[in-house]
Formats: structure tokens, sequence, C-alpha cells
């Protein structure tokens, strides 16, 4: 499958990896929109939000739990940050393969651009 994400859970790509278990992968984003900024990716391949199944649901919540994790480690959790899904065109999403977006380390605004 000619998917990026893919290829970085079979090492094809090797992203730089923070966190991984059997159901998630974690990876520093290329371009970072905060002092940290990381994607949080199911290995399940899903396409994007709408793509997202009943049976999927625990998976979305591992994701979820994951970026909390993360957030607590890089010890942001209580001060805040953002997590953000895009999906399709309009909403931004340029890489078809589901991944929550974790930013932290700084203030940011609302609305999102
Ligand atoms: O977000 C897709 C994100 O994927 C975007 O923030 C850049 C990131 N990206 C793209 N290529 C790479 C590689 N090779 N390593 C790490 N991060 C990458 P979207 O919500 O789809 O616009």
């Amino acid at each position: 499958m000619d998917c990026l994400f893919c290829k970085m859970i079979n090492r094809e790509i090797e992203p730089d990896i923070v966190y991984e278990d059997d159901h998630v992968l974690a990876f520093n984003d290329i371009n970072p929109q905060a002092p940290t900024h990381v994607l949080v990716i199911p290995k399940k391949h899903i396409a994007t939000l709408n793509d997202i199944q009943e049976e999927d649901l625990a998976l979305v919540g591992r994701l979820h739990r994951t970026a909390v994790k993360l957030a607590g480690q890089y010890g942001f959790a209580e001060e805040g940050y953002r997590v953000v899904m895009n999906c399709n065109e309009n909403g931004g999403q340029t890489v078809f393969h589901i991944h929550l977006h974790l930013m932290g380390g700084r203030q940011f605004t609302w609305p999102a651009g």
C-alpha cells in the first residue's frame, strides 16, 4: 500500500519514534508547529476520520490515551496542549492514514486557521 505512515510502521521509512506498542506508533512531526509536535497513529490503516468503524473505537481511544500519556511525559499536561485530527481537503489533511497531532509547549489560539 502506498501510504507514508504504513511505510513508517513497516520501517521502510524510519520515523523519529517517541512511543510504540502493538497498536500505536508516535513520532515527531517533520514540520513542527509547536516546541513539541508529535503524531500519534494507529498501526491499522484507516484513511480518514470518516472511515473509523464501530470496531475501531477502542483503538481511537488508545490514540487519545497515548497522546495524554505523552503530554504528561513532556510535562505540559497541566498547563495545556492541543490535540487535532484533520479530515480531508477542507480539514487540511495531507496524509491519508489517521493521526492525532499532539502539540504542546506554547499558547494556542482559537479559532484555528
Ligand atoms: O498532517 C500530516 C503531517 O505529517 C504534517 O504535519 C507533516 C507530517 N509529515 C509528513 N511527512 C512526514 C515524515 N516523513 N515524518 C514525519 N512527519 C511527517 P495532516 O493533518 O495530514 O496535514
